[in-house]
């Protein structure tokens, strides 16, 4: 197989007890997005978007990584993938992989809006925490919102392009610049394969479809 990146999304955690997002009941259903996840919704009100995000990382807390998370764990160490995720959990982490690629962000990890500063999350966290480095009170979730930059992206881009193969996990493709991943890919000459529990409609040479849990650790084997 030679070189490979694996792409993931929420439907990798769903049963792990992690909502997605766009499955029918999923978090934008119960959620405005302007509201929780944008620079404005967090200034217009931070505690708003703080009890979303303390909520998600006590939903987390008592998560346990699935049969999925295992299998790439197990393909990183044996074949060295890249591993980049969208996903804000650390349940990869909890399976064993290094190095993960959180483009999104991470529930773990707090940052300071004044001055960038960024250290590990307690359970709760609130906008006036001090920031440990400047003692600003603008304290905010490690998360990329939209409108954000997300993170690793030359480090991401450059691992697709020197890749034999791209593997998207989960995603619905509807998020860029993650959902450019797979074109990015087939322009370079890679060759691409969606697992999913569906077909997401984006463009991929191959595809397995069904639960991550069965399908992954079998793709992996
Ligand atoms: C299963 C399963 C099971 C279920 N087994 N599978 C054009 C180009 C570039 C940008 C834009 C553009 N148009 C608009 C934009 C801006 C915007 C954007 O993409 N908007 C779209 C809605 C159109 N993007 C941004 O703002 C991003 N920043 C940006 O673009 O910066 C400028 C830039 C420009 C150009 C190049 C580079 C940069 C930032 C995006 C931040 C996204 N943040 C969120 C929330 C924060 C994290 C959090 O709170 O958790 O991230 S949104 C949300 O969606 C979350 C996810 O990571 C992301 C992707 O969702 P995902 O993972 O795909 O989940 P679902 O629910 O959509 O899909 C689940 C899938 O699983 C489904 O397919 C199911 O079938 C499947 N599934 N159960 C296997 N058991």
């Amino acid at each position: 197989m030679g070189k490979i990146v694996v792409l993931s999304g929420a439907g990798l955690s769903a049963e792990s007890g992690l909502g997605t997002f766009r499955d029918a009941g999923g978090i934008w259903s119960r959620y405005d997005l302007n509201d929780v996840a944008t620079p404005e919704g967090f200034a217009r009100d931070p505690s708003q978007v703080h009890a979303f995000y303390n909520a998600r990382r006590a939903n987390l807390a008592g998560a346990r990584p699935n049969a999925a998370h295992a299998a790439l764990a197990r393909l990183q160490a044996a074949r060295g993938a890249t591993l980049v995720t969208q996903n804000v959990d650390t349940l990869l982490e909890q399976a064993g992989a290094n190095d993960v690629l959180h483009m999104h962000g991470r529930l773990d990890r707090a940052k300071c809006a004044a001055c960038g500063h960024d250290w590990d999350a307690p359970l709760a966290m609130q906008a006036e925490d001090p920031c440990p480095a400047c003692a600003a009170r603008a304290t905010r979730p490690d998360i990329v919102w939209f409108g954000e930059m997300p993170k690793e992206l030359d480090i991401i881009e450059a691992r697709i392009a020197a890749a034999d193969l791209f593997v998207a996990i989960g995603t619905s493709g509807t998020v860029y610049p993650a959902a450019g991943f797979v074109d990015m890919a087939r322009a370079c000459g890679v060759a691409t394969l969606e697992l999913n529990l569906e077909a997401s409609g984006s463009v991929f040479d191959r595809g397995i479809y069904g639960p991550a849990s069965e399908i992954v650790p079998a793709w992996v084997a």
